[in-house]
């Protein structure tokens, strides 16, 4: 288990490419430990755990930066039909985001735009940020195969704006069935870590231990990439967008605390014991404790307050 990993403010850019307008981003490190991996993935927990640890990142950036700007979303839906296309990966230093793919020569690290070249990351050790844009991720899963229709699928094809819409406007008032469409292994939020590959995707570095190979791809380098919070911050939109849908989904909620992908089908979200609105969210030193599903439930909600433009 490694501690939360936090550095100061270090890294303002301007762009107008984003879902609502934002004058800086200002970045800072976080990973979530290891121990809790299993326990917010394909658990009930990774909606409710993930609103919690993306709202903490605006708070840290408030209360260690001084920032005062907004927190953005990345639209992933938006660079779908052409992704490496994307303005978003513009090599402008002060306003591009960088490479989509790095330089495979070094271990994939971006060599253009606001992240390069002094921008370090600290976990596991420090190095830099690493992308590998692979548009046919899952073709190394072969070992996961039963839980892919399609290995050889393309990622980008999992958010689309139509595939999107198609989950929001679906599983009126099944949030077990929402969130196994959203936490697939080739839905979008799985396509949008893996088809980044790199830092994003989970993937060690070239020199890493062999301890860590053997447990890649991992999520705990994902929080590394700056986009995880952006993309993090889409997921949970998208989660905010279906519970405002329909009526029936505000409160709706079954998810079990055991991840078992052993009987993966039955238990998409986890199996027993289930959790309820007075179940505390696991905090492990990374966020305040005691805080419990309800508390993170409604955004706009005293504990959280907050809402998505567009
Ligand atoms: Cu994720």
């Amino acid at each position: 288990m490694s501690p939360m990993v936090l550095e100061s403010c270090l890294y303002k850019a301007e762009s107008s490419y984003w879902s609502f307008e934002f004058s800086e981003i200002c970045v800072l490190y976080r990973a979530y430990t290891y121990d809790l991996n299993p326990t917010i993935h394909f658990t009930g927990l990774f909606f409710p755990f993930h609103r919690y640890f993306v709202w903490s990142y605006p708070q840290s950036l408030k209360n260690d930066c001084g920032y005062t700007g907004v927190s953005p979303y990345w639209d992933w839906t938006l660079d779908a039909a052409d992704f490496t296309g994307s303005d978003l990966w513009s090599d402008n230093i002060t306003s591009g985001l960088g490479q989509a793919s790095g330089v495979s020569s070094n271990d994939f690290e971006v060599g253009t735009g606001g992240f390069a070249p002094d921008f370090t990351l600290a976990y596991p050790v420090s190095h830099h940020l690493r992308r590998n844009y692979t548009l046919e991720p899952w073709v190394s899963f072969g070992d996961l195969s039963e839980f892919f229709t399609d290995l050889t699928k393309e990622a980008n094809t999992s958010f689309t704006p139509a595939v999107i819409d198609a989950l929001v406007a679906g599983y009126v008032g099944d949030f077990k069935g929402f969130q196994a469409a959203m936490k697939t292994f080739e839905g979008p939020h799985s396509a949008v870590h893996e088809v980044m590959g790199g830092d994003l995707g989970g993937y060690c570095l070239e020199d890493a231990t062999e301890a860590c190979f053997e447990n890649e791809p991992s999520p705990t380098i994902s929080a590394n990439e700056p986009l995880f919070w952006m993309h993090h911050a889409m997921v949970d939109r998208f989660w905010w967008l279906w519970q405002n849908a329909s009526p029936n989904n505000m409160n709706a909620y079954f998810g079990g605390s055991v991840q078992n992908l052993t009987y993966y089908s039955e238990f998409p979200n986890g199996g027993p014991p289930y959790l309820n609105m007075t179940f505390v969210v696991p905090d492990d030193g990374i966020l305040a404790a005691g805080t419990t599903l309800g508390d993170v439930w409604i955004t706009e909600g005293g504990f959280l307050c907050y809402t998505y433009k567009g």
